[in-house]
């Protein structure tokens, strides 16, 4: 029988600037929410970034805390806190909010990567705030830092420490094969959860060959009965992308981190609506959406009441 498909919603992200969509979820209150909707609509997962008040990304554990409260009280969903962070923080700011709030997973990228958003600045915008060209120009030369030494510490703290555990993200072939090493070295542990990214430049384009190659080496890694495996795909890609995962057995990650449209050339007017979209596709292909209690079963989590917020 097929299994029910997970959804995890990316709230806010780090990529998106305001300027690019007027509805990008930015002070506490609306990244609150915007977060809550989703999960009404069908998301388990909540996958969450803070945001200062001129929509730039910050790693404030007490900008956290302004909203995380509020969608603990409001909704079963889990609660998943970036360790990416925003580009050019450090290791240990990434952490901050995580390492405070203690949630039930945090994301963990398994490389380091030039995380190439430069290309956006061939788009004709006229910006709102100074720091979002200058944000998105830096990355022209901007390694996204994920050693092993990192990644280890992020397992440590993180997950020996405060018992959290991951949305491993993977953004290329290699980093799959980062993740079977620290596997190997027993300090991940099934059952893991695996998230295929496609599309980012400086990482594996987005082409439906990819898709499967990924699952494939995933599965030849890590046996298919190890790990959930789910999956992303950057702006346009994500519906097309997320659907054929769906169909192969996969679950999947929607949300304005990732995608700011509905449609072709339609923005989104909210995350809810990117997982009512989701969530119908998986419906009319006579698949399950999972609940929050599924999603913690099967990604065997501490559960909700042994965060710290
Ligand atoms: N913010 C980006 C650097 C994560 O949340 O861990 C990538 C990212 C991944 O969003
Ligand atoms: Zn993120």
């Amino acid at each position: 029988m097929a299994k029910s498909v997970i959804i995890t919603c990316a709230v806010t992200g780090a990529i998106h600037t305001p300027t690019m969509s007027e509805y990008l979820p930015i002070t506490p209150n609306e990244v609150a929410e915007s977060a809550i909707a989703a999960a009404e609509a069908g998301a388990s997962i909540l996958h969450l970034h803070a945001r200062n008040g001129d929509g730039s990304p910050t790693p404030s554990a007490d900008a956290f805390m302004e909203f995380l409260p509020r969608i603990k009280q409001s909704t079963d969903a889990v609660v998943n806190i970036t360790t990416g962070g925003g580009l050019g923080m450090t290791l240990e700011e990434r952490c901050e909010g995580a390492l405070r709030a203690n949630p039930e997973m945090t994301s963990l990228n398994m490389g380091s990567m030039n995380f190439g958003l430069f290309p956006i600045l061939d788009k004709p915008y006229n910006w709102k705030h100074k720091w979002e060209p200058e944000y998105i120009e830096m990355t022209r030369d901007f390694i996204f830092r994920n050693t092993f030494k990192d990644i280890e510490w992020i397992l440590k703290e993180l997950g020996e420490n405060h018992g959290v555990r991951f949305e491993f993200e993977c953004y290329d072939m290699g980093h799959l094969y980062n993740l079977a090493h620290f596997v190997d070295r027993g300090l991940v542990k099934p059952p893991f959860f695996v998230q295929t990214i496609f599309g980012i430049l400086g990482g594996i384009g987005a082409d439906i060959e990819n898709l499967t190659h990924m699952r494939r080496i995933a599965n030849k890694l890590f046996g298919e009965e190890n790990y959930e495996w789910s999956i992303l795909a950057a702006g346009r890609h994500q519906m097309n992308f997320v659907t054929t995962g769906a169909i192969l057995g996969g679950n999947v990650r929607v949300g304005l981190e990732d995608s700011l449209y509905i449609g072709k050339g339609e923005l989104a007017k909210s995350n809810a609506e990117q997982v009512t979209k989701i969530r119908r596709i998986i419906e009319n292909l006579s698949l399950d959406v999972a609940t929050p209690a599924e999603a913690r079963k099967r990604l065997a989590l501490k559960g909700g009441d042994q965060v710290s917020f």
